[in-house]
């Protein structure tokens, strides 16, 4: 662990003699000086887990269970090469589903273990960083040099969902699937979109959103192809649809006959159950829901 941590360290200390925060008048430093503590953070965190992976696979190993203990050897490799690349960006290995009850089980807990751990290390840290950009963005503009000002500004709006997102990841519930590296869980039950908007929101999620044509099958094959509520809304602008989570709207599936704006009140899209979305009104309490939890950048 030592031999990882002491070139960050150096360049900590490095950072540290040419004059601390203070020194820092731009955004790429302040990045630079995130990027560094968020490594020296999450790093020993891999470290610890490939040990506790390495120790589950040798308890199997011994009981003679050679295939559980090659999932978690398989687990522990993945998290050991992301410590010579990028292991900031690297969450914990996908879980292979046909791994024995007792292997899923601790595989399980150990996931939500290294969650928690990474989100109450990385939250501060994001909000840290927000705040230094915010104070870094206010002197900009005051100075007159808006263009600086608004990077700051993008980059504080990224720190301030980033925090928001690994906060939440502990919460995603038992039962979500996981695709592209993000958790979606299918709510069988009918609801009115706001209801169901609200339902996602409260588990730190939200109603799902569909951006490329992947995950728009995807969806469909999850919901069982019953009416489904989408994140996607006109209600301010009437024909400006949007995702909730401010994704940009460029994907869109409806079909050849929407979105009408039927009776002048439909604002909130739906999987229609024969195929193609379909916009609708608030009253309407016919469709199913997923929530989906985005996947954090570094988790
Ligand atoms: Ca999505
Ligand atoms: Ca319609």
């Amino acid at each position: 662990m030592s031999r990882i941590l002491e070139p960050r360290k150096l360049v900590t200390l490095a950072l540290l003699g040419a004059g601390g925060i203070s020194a820092f008048a731009d955004v790429g430093a302040l990045t630079e000086k995130f990027e560094k503590r968020r490594s020296a953070v999450i790093v020993p965190l891999r470290v610890q887990l490939s040990k506790d992976l390495r120790a589950l696979e040798q308890r199997y190993a011994k009981s003679g269970d050679l295939d559980q203990a090659t999932k978690f050897k398989r687990a522990r490799t993945l998290v050991e090469k992301s410590l010579d690349g990028e292991p900031a960006k690297r969450g914990f290995p996908v879980i292979d589903e046909t791994i024995g009850e007792d292997g899923r089980h601790r595989m399980k807990r150990l996931r939500d273990d290294y969650r928690r751990k990474i989100g109450k290390v990385l939250a501060p840290l994001l909000r840290v960083y927000a705040t230094e950009l915010a104070k870094l963005e206010k002197s900009l503009t005051a100075a007159g040099k808006y263009e600086a000002a608004s990077k700051a500004k993008g980059e504080r709006v990224y720190a301030e969902r980033q925090s928001h997102l690994i906060r939440e990841w502990p919460r995603v519930p038992e039962g979500a699937v996981e695709f592209g590296g993000n958790q979606y869980l299918f709510i069988d039950k009918t609801s009115t979109w706001h209801k169901a908007r609200k339902k996602c929101a409260d588990m730190g999620g939200h109603l799902v959103t569909v951006t490329n044509e992947k995950e728009n099958r995807f969806v469909r094959n999850l919901s069982r192809k019953k009416n489904l509520w989408l994140g996607a809304t006109d209600e301010e602008k009437e024909g400006e649809w949007v995702w909730i989570t401010g994704e940009p709207f460029e994907y869109s599936h409806w079909n050849s006959r929407s979105p009408d704006n039927h009776k002048g009140n439909q604002h909130y899209a739906y999987y229609w159950s024969k195929g193609g979305w379909d916009d609708h009104s608030p009253d309407a309490d016919q469709a199913t829901a997923i929530c989906e939890w985005d996947k954090p950048e570094y988790y």
